[in-house]
């Protein structure tokens, strides 16, 4: 034991904030990019509003106004509508609203204002790498995890020239265009120059895992991830896709000592006419991450589901296999109170062998509200807990504390 002072029951709170708001977070999951990759890189205040999030919220306000009589307006009518509709019209009350305060508040604009003007011309001011630098500095992030997908259009003209890359961005080769609803990639593979077939054949699997190879070089991907609906099953002898992650990803990814990250329970358009707002969930099988852990011990899973539901099984799993990492409070769990719920249970069953949270952002500014939201919640759980110590008689230190924040929250899985 240290000569460090012991903590009293009364300085937890203060104390465990402010060593969390002190750690630089490391970001697992989000779809921002290096600025060298362009205007794939969103930030400011249009892309901030028209967040698919708040494209839902806005909808519920209109009911009578037209799908495509909003994908007609232009992003900045888009964001004036929002505005108007969620903030002018209306307290500002969902997670996805009061987050656009936060960041424009963390940044010294003051978001009482009936028309967006005069926010947008600060914005105009800005330059992306500047204001990179200025987000990270006031979100205190370390380095933030991308989503690399070499058949994204937005992000494939970045990659055509070689660039040096800000350390602060790691790559992620995402799956899905490559796998996802098998043969309809086979076509965009071969056009490619991968020799894949439909039919997934020695020659398909040997070119799929040559795809993976010179994408995860040339992104110097940390993992690789893909979104999986509820449905998902392992095994599957009949499925494309888990024949595909079987007998490709999982050879490649073990092979290349990084992690696999399954984000299982989406449900693709429910609603197509809202578009990137128009997906769902479903419970999802917590037995396929089991048996896909007990069968590729040597691989490693980073797991995330979407539904609450699935948030208790998947702790109990991830119990069971150590080669199962459970990350973040994914999308429509990534509010207040299922944070609180789902962070308490995972400290619980268990400790420190999890990561709690990752923003998942889309737009550079969301970094500033998604991790200053998550570090409160995060916060007050963990004083609790750390108040159960004290009562039950263990001592605890603000450096201990500091060392088991770093645990949770600034490891490259
Ligand atoms: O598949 C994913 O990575 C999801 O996070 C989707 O991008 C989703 O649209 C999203 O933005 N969730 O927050
Ligand atoms: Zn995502």
């Amino acid at each position: 034991m240290t000569a460090e002072p012991k903590l009293t029951a009364r300085q937890l709170p203060s104390a465990v904030r402010r060593e969390l708001d002190a750690l630089p977070i490391t970001d697992v999951h989000t779809h921002i990019y290096d600025p060298a990759l362009g205007p794939v890189l969103l930030w400011g205040l249009d892309e901030l509003l028209t967040y698919h999030y708040l494209v839902a919220e806005v909808f519920r306000c209109r009911p009578e106004m037209a799908t495509g009589d909003f994908w007609a307006l232009s992003k900045t009518a888009q964001a004036d509508l929002i505005w108007d509709e969620l903030f002018v019209k209306r307290s500002p009350l969902s997670e996805a609203c009061r987050g656009v305060l936060t960041a424009l508040i963390s940044i010294g604009l003051d978001p009482h204002v009936r028309t967006l003007a005069p926010l947008r011309r600060w914005f105009a001011k800005q330059n992306a790498r500047d204001y990179v630098d200025l987000v990270f500095d006031k979100a205190n992030l370390r380095r933030v995890y991308m989503t690399n997908d070499p058949f994204d259009p937005a992000e494939a003209p970045g990659w055509a020239q070689p660039f040096a890359r800000d350390p602060r961005f790691l790559g992620v080769l995402r799956l899905d265009s490559a796998l996802m609803n098998w043969p309809e990639p086979a076509a965009r593979l071969a056009g490619a120059g991968f020799r894949v077939e439909e039919a997934l054949s020695g020659q398909t699997i040997a070119e799929l895992r040559r795809y993976l190879n010179v994408w995860c070089d040339r992104f110097e991907a940390r993992y690789m991830a893909i979104s999986l609906p509820p449905s998902f099953r392992y095994p599957a002898v009949q499925s494309p896709l888990t024949n595909l992650l079987v007998k490709a990803v999982l050879p490649v990814a073990e092979a290349r000592g990084i992690p696999l990250a399954m984000m299982i329970g989406v449900r693709k358009l429910v609603n197509p006419a809202l578009r990137l707002a128009g997906d769902s969930l479903g419970v999802s099988d917590v037995e396929t991450v089991e048996q896909l852990a007990r069968d590729f011990p040597k691989n490693r899973f980073l797991i995330t589901m979407l539904a609450r539901e699935n948030m208790h099984g998947l702790c109990i799993a991830a119990r069971k296999f150590a080669n199962i990492l459970p990350f973040g409070c994914w999308w429509f769990l990534n509010n207040p109170s299922l944070i609180d719920e789902i962070t308490r249970m995972r400290l619980e069953l268990l400790g420190l062998s999890f990561v709690p949270q990752h923003s998942d952002a889309r737009v550079l500014d969301q970094l500033l509200y998604k991790w200053s939201h998550s570090r409160a919640i995060i916060a007050g759980v963990l004083s609790e807990k750390y108040a159960g110590l004290l009562d039950a008689g263990w001592a605890v230190t603000r450096s201990e504390i500091r060392r088991d924040l770093g645990l949770l929250l600034d490891v490259a899985p």
